[in-house]
């Protein structure tokens, strides 16, 4: 056989060899087990002496000219093949790192705390006060009568004789009424209860009460603080109307609205304390005057937010709160 020929052969096909596949099946026709150059070691015992000498030293140096090209081959194809993941994978490592994702408040936090802050820029002082109340505080000395709609138990959850979870912040105020010797202004916020569910009432939601006792007070000085606060609430040009109203704590009373993207929406009710609640508090109604106003955070908070149902703000879905 022509031994030049056969690996002249194989050296072209090892050269034109894409992967290892083909590599190994140029190895194995030539060196395999049924291989040509195989064939031609194993029929080297049949030579006589000079003949098997010089046929043996070339078969030796045709398998390892073979042996030689196809590892200098394979060593080629893994390099070129590295080459092209390196270059296909490459990093910008110039690109700014991927930054933390941040916390933040919660909708209501934040409008009670715009809240606090509005008021605090009044001179108003924050205080608290339990959630657990005496009808006594929750009710009589707000001059809601024991036959007020507002105590049934319809709207009011009673934990004992006596004992309800409060439906509104006014307790603390009438607390902070009761220990301080006027001039007062006080704010407080919180969470409150009564007995209603449904998309824009919950059991539990969030109120503000903020009051002032002083001597020469007028509704005038609740208009001017009511306005501004809204103002600053909801922006200078938010269009304001204010609405005779009607509590068991205010006379006279009223409310407001802004003008929202579904008409008039009330934000807030106030009025002059009624001297029957400065009386209760002690003081004399003669000598001190007040105004005091409520909101529903909840209900602001939705509103400013365009969030559609109170349950959102309690669900805490963070793809929901994400969005504030
Ligand atoms: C409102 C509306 C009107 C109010 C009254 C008092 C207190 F305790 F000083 F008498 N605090 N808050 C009040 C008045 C609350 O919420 C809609």
């Amino acid at each position: 056989m022509d031994l030049d020929a056969l690996v002249q052969e194989a050296l072209r096909e090892v050269a034109e060899a894409t992967d290892d596949n083909g590599l190994t099946q140029v190895r194995a026709r030539l060196l395999g087990k049924s291989g040509a150059l195989t064939a031609e070691l194993r029929g080297l015992g049949k030579l006589a002496g000079d003949e098997r000498a010089a046929r043996g030293q070339a078969l030796n140096q045709a398998k390892q000219a073979v042996e030689a090209a196809v590892s200098e081959r394979r060593d080629a194809l893994k390099a070129g093949a590295q080459a092209a993941q390196l270059a296909g994978d490459r990093l910008d490592v110039t690109l700014p790192a991927r930054g933390p994702a941040p916390g933040h408040l919660h909708p209501l936090t934040l409008v009670e705390r715009e809240m606090v802050e509005i008021f605090s820029g009044f001179g108003f002082e924050w205080v608290d006060g339990p959630e657990v109340e005496t009808e006594h505080y929750n009710f009589e000395t707000l001059n809601i009568p024991a036959d007020h709609p507002a105590r049934d138990m319809q709207d009011t959850f009673y934990l004992a004789d006596g004992i309800v979870l409060r439906t509104h912040t006014s307790p603390v105020q009438i607390r902070a009424m009761e220990t301080r010797e006027p001039p007062l202004r006080i704010i407080t916020t919180g969470r409150v209860y009564r007995h209603d569910a449904d998309s824009t009432h919950s059991p539990m939601f969030h109120q503000m009460e903020a009051f002032l006792v002083d001597d020469h007070t007028t509704f005038a000085d609740l208009k001017g603080i009511l306005f501004e606060t809204a103002r600053q609430l909801f922006g200078r040009d938010v269009e304001l109307r204010f609405r005779r109203s009607f509590f068991p704590f205010t006379e006279p009373s009223g409310e407001v609205d802004i003008m929202g993207e579904r008409g008039w929406m009330e934000i807030l009710g106030c009025g002059m304390i009624h001297p029957n609640v400065l009386r209760a508090a002690g003081h004399d109604p003669d000598r001190w005057q007040g105004f005091a106003l409520g909101a529903g955070i909840d209900r602001i908070a939705m509103l400013k937010y365009g969030i559609d149902s109170i349950r959102a703000l309690f669900e805490n879905d963070q793809r929901v709160l994400d969005a504030f």
